[in-house]
C-alpha cells in the first residue's frame, strides 16, 4: 500500500467512532482530508452531524460536500476532533502545523471531548523533534519575536536553528490568522513540556505546534494494518 492508501485506512476506522448527532472537529492536512472525503459520503448517505473546520480549507472541502458547518461562537463544546499528526510520540504527544493549521487544530482539540489522531505509522517516534517545531508568531515585531523565541528554546534546554516560514515566491508565508511561522528545527525534543512552558511565555508568540495532554488516542496505519495507541472508543 502506498503512503496515501494507509492515511485513508486510518481515515475510514476513525469514521467508525462518528454517530449521528455528533459535533465534530475537521483537521487539516492530507489525512484529515480523506476522512473529511469520508464522512461527506456519509453525510450524502443522510447522516446528521454538525462539524467545526480547523483551516478554511477544511471549511472549503466541507461545504463542497455538503457538511453542515457551524463555528466555535455557535458550537463551543464538540463531542470528538478527528485530526492528522507531523509527529506522535508513544504517549499520545505530538507535533502538528505543518500545514500551518496548528493554532486552530489546538483551539478545536481543546473544545472537544476527545481528540483522535489518525497517520500512517511513519509518524510514530520515540521522540519529538526530528520534524521542525512550528511556531505561530504574529508579524508586529517579528526580530524581537524570533530573539525571544529562541532565548525560551535555549532555556529549556533545547537547541537548532529557528526558520522563517516562506510560500514558494520567497514572501513569508502568512496563516489563516494573518499570523507567520518560525520552524524550530530542533531534531530531537529532550522535555517537550517543560519547552512548551517556556514558549508560552514569549510575548508575540500565538501558539506552537506541541500538543501535550490533548490526544485521546491515535489511530496508525501500516502495512501491517491498524495500530491502535490510547483511549479510541
Ligand atoms: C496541519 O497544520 C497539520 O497539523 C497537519 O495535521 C499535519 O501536518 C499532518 O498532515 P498530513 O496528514 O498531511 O501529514
Amino acid at each position: 500500500m502506498n503512503p496515501d492508501d494507509l492515511k485513508k485506512l486510518a481515515a475510514a476506522r476513525a469514521l467508525e467512532l462518528v454517530r449521528p448527532g455528533m459535533r465534530l472537529g475537521l483537521g487539516t492536512g492530507s489525512t484529515a482530508k480523506h476522512f473529511v472525503d469520508l464522512l461527506g459520503a456519509r453525510v450524502a448517505g443522510g447522516l446528521d452531524v454538525l462539524c467545526v473546520a480547523t483551516s478554511q480549507a477544511t471549511q472549503a472541502q466541507a461545504l463542497a460536500l455538503g457538511i453542515t458547518m457551524s463555528s466555535l461562537d455557535e458550537t463551543p463544546e464538540l463531542d470528538l476532533t478527528v485530526d492528522g499528526a507531523d509527529e506522535i510520540d508513544p504517549e499520545l504527544r505530538l507535533i502538528k502545523g505543518g500545514g500551518a493549521a496548528h493554532l486552530r487544530e489546538k483551539i478545536v482539540a481543546s473544545a472537544s471531548r476527545r481528540m483522535i489522531v489518525i497517520a500512517d505509522e511513519t509518524k510514530l517516534v520515540e521522540r519529538l523533534g526530528r520534524y521542525p517545531l512550528p511556531i505561530e508568531v504574529v508579524p508586529f515585531g517579528l526580530e524581537t519575536t524570533r530573539r525571544a523565541v529562541a532565548t525560551a528554546i535555549e532555556s529549556a534546554g533545547e537547541s537548532g536553528e529557528l526558520v522563517l516560514r516562506r510560500r514558494p515566491d520567497g514572501s513569508a508565508l502568512v496563516t489563516d490568522n494573518a499570523n507567520h511561522i518560525l520552524d524550530a528545527h530542533l531534531h530531537a525534543i529532550g522535555a517537550p513540556e517543560r519547552l512548551a512552558t517556556a514558549l508560552n511565555a514569549v510575548p508575540g508568540m500565538v501558539e506552537h505546534g506541541l500538543f501535550l495532554g490533548i490526544a485521546s488516542g491515535a489511530i496508525l496505519a501500516g502495512e501491517g494494518g491498524l495500530r491502535l495507541l490510547g483511549a479510541i472508543e
